[in-house]
């Protein structure tokens, strides 16, 4: 509390600003998705190099899931969806899932 040489006293706000809550964005194996169109996806939508998004896909391919990213929670749904779409439109199962950190 700061206290002036007018008697005026200021208290410090607490901020009431929490931080974002951060979603992970998960993709899931399956046994029918070509592991080239996960490795495409995961340079789309998520920028990764091929090299990075090699070693994302085969982690994924050998523990049943992993991670792609980490985003507030409006950029994770849109990420999930975009997932979704495309994989749909080239008809394979892949799926995506977020979940709170
Ligand atoms: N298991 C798939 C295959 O052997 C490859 C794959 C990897 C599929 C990751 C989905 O999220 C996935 N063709």
């Amino acid at each position: 509390m700061a206290q002036y040489k007018d008697n005026t006293l200021l208290e410090a706000q607490k901020s009431k600003l929490k931080p974002p809550s951060m979603f992970k964005v998960m993709l899931l194996n399956d046994d029918y998705t070509p592991m080239e169109f996960v490795v495409l996806v995961l340079q789309k939508f998520f920028n990764m190099t091929r090299e990075r998004a090699t070693q994302v896909m085969l982690k994924v391919h050998r523990d049943g899931i992993g991670v792609c990213g980490v985003y507030p929670k409006d950029v994770a749904a849109t990420k999930v969806q975009q997932v979704a779409g495309f994989s749909r439109k080239h008809q394979h199962p892949l799926q995506c899932v977020m979940e709170e950190t």
